[in-house]
């Protein structure tokens, strides 16, 4: 086991403490817009708050660095199962590194979660794909030259995101597109010309997370559900500037949607 694990392992034995709860079944993270999805899906019958603690109370856990991220875990339990939700998530691009990136995932796993659900904000280069709807991310290509398993350990990610689970998330909602996420370091969107590459490369999502996440996942065994929020067009795709707020605003008019999704789709995992 390396350090890193070491002090997964000691996070998910603090967070039993803090929590009450000995065993987490599913980690879900959230990306950029996805917390009124996640207060929709709270609000439903049949599920309760265990607890919730700020990440900072953990070891491990530096503080949230982005507006519409909250630093926070929220334990949610629904008939035996728990579901462990982080509320924000660490980006590469903070140069925190790739350790601080995954350490929720990794704490997940020490947590007993076998499965996570890898939620973003993304742009998005089909221009069918209005902001705020969801796409199921099929494979991915990470550009920040970066992995989050150190030394010789060769981890297979051929069906990183689980044809199982996206299979699932179709027959709950048949009209869910599916794509290639592509992550770039960030925290600048990118030019017209970089979208053309995305395109080239047969990228159809573009944003600043995730795909560590899911490497750290499959690492640990867990099976990974990735799912994009898209709340804008990719740059160059349409005439319209990239701000942070159509972001929130994506999120916010797309809450019951994604929270109806995301508690079907946790309930048959
Ligand atoms: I929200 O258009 C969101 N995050 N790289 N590009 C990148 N990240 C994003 C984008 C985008 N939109």
């Amino acid at each position: 086991m390396t350090e890193h694990h070491q002090r997964a392992r000691e996070a998910a034995d603090v967070l039993a403490g803090l929590t009450g709860v000995d065993h987490h079944d599913i980690a879900l993270v959230l990306g950029s817009g996805w917390l009124p999805a996640v207060d929709a899906l709270a609000d439903r019958d049949g599920w309760t708050v265990n607890a919730e603690i700020a990440t900072t109370d953990l070891p491990g856990f530096g503080a949230a660095a982005v507006a519409g991220h909250s630093g926070r875990i929220r334990s949610i339990g629904s008939g035996d199962r728990n579901l462990l939700v982080f509320l924000s998530r660490t980006h590469f691009y903070e140069g925190k590194g790739v350790a601080a990136v995954v350490h929720p995932v990794r704490t997940a796993a020490a947590a007993g979660c076998e499965t996570i659900v890898l939620t973003n904000g993304c742009g998005g280069l089909r221009e069918t794909w209005s902001p705020g709807t969801p796409v199921l991310i099929s494979d991915h290509i990470n550009l920040t030259a970066h992995s989050p398993i150190e030394g010789a350990h060769f981890v297979d990610l051929t069906d990183l995101y689980s044809p199982r689970l996206r299979r699932l998330c179709r027959e709950v909602d048949p009209s869910l597109d599916e794509a290639v996420y592509v992550q770039f370091p960030g925290p600048h969107y990118e030019t017209p010309a970089e979208i053309g590459m995305v395109r080239a490369i047969g990228g159809e999502l573009v944003g600043m997370s995730t795909t560590l996440e899911a490497i750290a996942a499959r690492e640990a065994g867990m099976e990974v559900l990735g799912i994009s929020l898209v709340t804008n067009l990719a740059a160059g795709i349409s005439d319209a500037p990239l701000h942070h707020e159509e972001v929130l605003e994506a999120g916010r008019s797309a809450a019951v949607r994604m929270g109806g999704l995301l508690s079907e789709i946790v309930g048959r995992i």
